[in-house]
């Protein structure tokens, strides 16, 4: 291992300076390296002052989440901040990049802190199922209040410097050189004399009772959605405690809820998310250059359309948005004018910047509009012809390095590539609806489709804010494909006896934030009825609710009845009537269905189709198919995906469902993949392989 802490001097000041890429974390080396450098500070005469910063592109940016789940070694980060609070001379420390978790909590032992005008301050832990460890539940209300620090803490999000400095995060912006302006910070504070602790600066946690009755009501508005999670909770709990215990006693509790924590199976889960995450987008030959890409352009206004040109203008880009003709195209720009009216409405951005982006998106009538862009989306209506004669008009009009990027759910994009002269330009980005929103870009990698222009949509997907995952060229791809094994069971389990409140609450109670048939009204129920009929399949039930005109939240009915202007399902009898007719037609006699019964009917089948699929080499990896589950279709990230989820209840417990599954249905296609079957005798797991 290289030298991870560089010590320098400049004159009485001692410089630290944190080297240990990528991000700076704060692995046992760091840790011990700072505690040995801050003994010989306190030693040193001719120190007056120390200042800890970092090479390379961020200050820490939390601690090593590698090391979480192994045997502990001193120094921990506490002792690293314990020692910051015993020094005689004063702290300084250098904020730049993102400094996040561990490395905002280090921050705060130190007694004086200075930022770079575009450093990004947080407590991410919330979001690998863990609260703040060393100290930053107690010391962030103490520097910012207890309001402010709740929502960062139970968020996670982060704030910008200008905002840290006006809630006193930090002492002050450098607005020039950084090095130098916190040098002469260190000189000031250096004839002040002792160091200014927070541990001992309880001005602003003074809570009156409407203080308390307002820190009440925040935390239980973000708590709200926690749906399942603990961390939330345990955020709130701790940031409580300083309001309620001396110091120490909070930095005990605090310290305990996060060894809790981060011994338990939901921040596993989340921890093997987080890298899972940044896995799903590596791999041979997706390591290239990506092009430079400036000007984009998106074909097709719709809901997808609409919801892509806003994600890219949200990230700064400036958007081409094109339609065939006038009335569409006001359409659209009507949808955009929305989402950023709704924005601002709700205090997510301030007006000035609703504008700002909403007039980021030019939108024009005509495919000639997208001659000079750098990539094009193409997001027309689900249809193979319409789709191949778009991207084959583009490939012709725009320029050779332009990248052309079809958003498709299911259709072959390796067919619409080979329909342009240009399929090494061509590649899928599905996008998952509502665009703007939702976290997942399934990356679909043609048979032609040149490396740099997968890493272009790589990159450009990582710029929006989203997830990228690359995928194989197959019906449905990844997610979809396994949705369409959910709801097909789902229908047969609404024939087997069960009533579509009681899937949906079955699966909520699961975790995901919707049932399937709350989903199903939402999405519209009239894509999958045309596509069955153009596929000769059926449905009885889900056919039988269209022909009733039923077409989910848009005609106010579906699964459930909507009243006029709500999106609050209610039973309907009318529904229930159908679903129990067509039990009969097909000569069931219902039963009660359990909820444990009604979530393995629906996710067994799936997990079977995760096992064809990565045997298929649609997925790349096991964790591809989680990562895609979690950020596209609401699985709950603590129980870490279908595959990682499979594993934990053994592959022998689910084949042998599937195969009672399949014989109690009469249904070959529920039996177990041979992938499943191979590695449930062999004692493994998909993560195995
Ligand atoms: C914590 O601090 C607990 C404390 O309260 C105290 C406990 C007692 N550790 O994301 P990127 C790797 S919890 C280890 O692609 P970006 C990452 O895996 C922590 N590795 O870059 C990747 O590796 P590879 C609180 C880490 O520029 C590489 O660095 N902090 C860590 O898009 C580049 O990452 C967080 O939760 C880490 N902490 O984004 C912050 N962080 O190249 C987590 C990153 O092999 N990190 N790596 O794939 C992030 O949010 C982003 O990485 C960051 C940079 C915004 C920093």
């Amino acid at each position: 291992m290289g030298q991870v802490l560089n010590v320098r001097q400049q004159g009485a000041i001692a410089i630290l300076e944190i080297d240990n890429p990528p991000v700076n974390a704060l692995s046992h080396a760091v840790r011990a390296a700072l505690v040995e450098a801050l003994d010989s500070v306190d030693r040193d005469p001719a120190i007056d002052a120390a200042i800890i910063t970092c090479a390379g592109r961020t200050f820490v940016a939390g601690s090593d989440i590698r090391e979480f789940g192994k045997p502990r070694q001193p120094p921990l980060l506490s002792d690293v901040i314990d020692r910051l609070d015993a020094m005689s001379k004063p702290v300084v420390a250098a904020l730049f990049g993102t400094t996040l978790g561990g490395g905002l909590e280090l921050a705060l032992g130190c007694h004086h802190r200075i930022a770079a005008p575009a450093t990004r301050l947080g407590f991410p832990e919330v979001k690998l199922g863990l609260i703040p460890g060393a100290g930053g539940t107690q010391r962030l209300p103490r520097a910012v209040g207890p309001e402010t620090a709740l929502t960062m803490i139970v968020t996670g999000e982060p704030i910008m410097a200008e905002a840290a400095f006006a809630h006193g995060l930090v002492d002050e912006l450098a607005d020039g050189d950084l090095q130098e302006a916190v040098i002469a910070l260190a000189q000031r504070v250096a004839k002040r004399g002792a160091p200014r602790r927070l541990r001992d600066d309880a001005a602003k946690l003074a809570a009156n009772g409407d203080e308390r009755a307002r820190f009440d009501a925040t935390a239980q508005a973000l708590t709200k959605r926690a749906r399942g999670l603990k961390a939330p909770h345990a955020c709130v709990d701790a940031v409580r405690s300083a309001l309620d215990l001396p110091f120490d006693e909070g930095l005990e509790h605090e310290r305990a809820i996060f060894r809790e924590l981060v011994a338990g199976d939901q921040s596993k889960a989340q921890r093997y998310i987080f890298f899972a995450e940044r896995a799903a987008a590596k791999g041979p030959g997706l390591d290239a250059k990506p092009r430079p890409v400036e000007r984009v352009a998106i074909i097709g206004a719709g809901t997808m359309g609409h919801g892509i040109a806003v994600a890219f203008a949200d990230a700064g880009l400036a958007v081409t948005l094109i339609e065939t003709d006038e009335d569409t195209l006001q359409r659209g720009l009507e949808a955009v004018a929305a989402i950023y009216a709704g924005a601002a409405k709700r205090g997510q951005l301030t007006p000035g910047e609703a504008e700002n982006r909403r007039t980021r998106i030019r939108g024009v009538v005509g495919l000639r509009e997208a001659a000079d862009a750098d990539l094009m989306v193409e997001a027309v209506f689900e249809d193979f012809d319409l789709k191949r004669d778009v991207l084959a008009e583009l490939a012709t009009l725009t320029r050779p390095d332009a990248v052309l990027a079809t958003n498709t759910s299911y259709l072959d994009v390796d067919a619409l590539a080979s329909a342009t002269d240009r399929p090494a330009a061509i590649l899928g980005m599905h996008f998952f609806s509502p665009a703007n929103v939702m976290r997942l870009v399934e990356i679909v990698r043609g048979a032609k489709s040149a490396p740099d222009v997968l890493a272009t949509a790589i990159a450009i997907a990582r710029r929006l804010g989203k997830v990228p995952a690359v995928v194989g060229n197959g019906h449905g791809f990844v997610g979809n494909r396994m949705l369409r094994q959910r709801s097909a069971a789902a229908e047969q389990v609404l024939l087997a006896g069960a009533l579509p409140h009681e899937v949906d609450a079955a699966m909520e109670a699961f975790g995901f934030p919707m049932g399937p048939f709350a989903v199903a009204d939402l999405a519209g129920l009239d894509i999958g009825w045309r596509m069955r009929k153009a596929q000769g399949l059926k449905a009885p039930i889900a056919d039988a609710l269209c022909e009733a005109g039923r077409f989910g939240q848009k005609s106010g009915k579906g699964y459930y009845s909507y009243a006029s202007g709500s999106r609050t399902p209610e039973r309907d009898a009318g529904v229930e009537a159908i679903v129990v007719e067509a039990s009969r037609r097909a000569g069931i006699t219902r039963r009660a269905l359990s909820g444990d019964e009604i979530v393995e009917r629906l996710l067994f089948p799936m997990i079977n189709e995760g096992a064809r699929i990565l045997e298929e080499r649609i997925a790349a990896r096991a964790s591809d198919i989680d990562v895609i589950w979690v950020n596209g279709y609401g699985w709950p990230v603590w129980r870490g995906g279908p595959i990682y989820y499979a594993d934990a209840i053994g592959l022998a417990s689910i084949r042998d469902k599937l195969v009672a599954m399949a014989e109690a249905s009469d249904d070959e296609s529920l039996m177990p993949a041979p992938l499943l079957v191979r590695l449930a005798e062999e004692g493994r797991t998909f993560h195995s392989l």
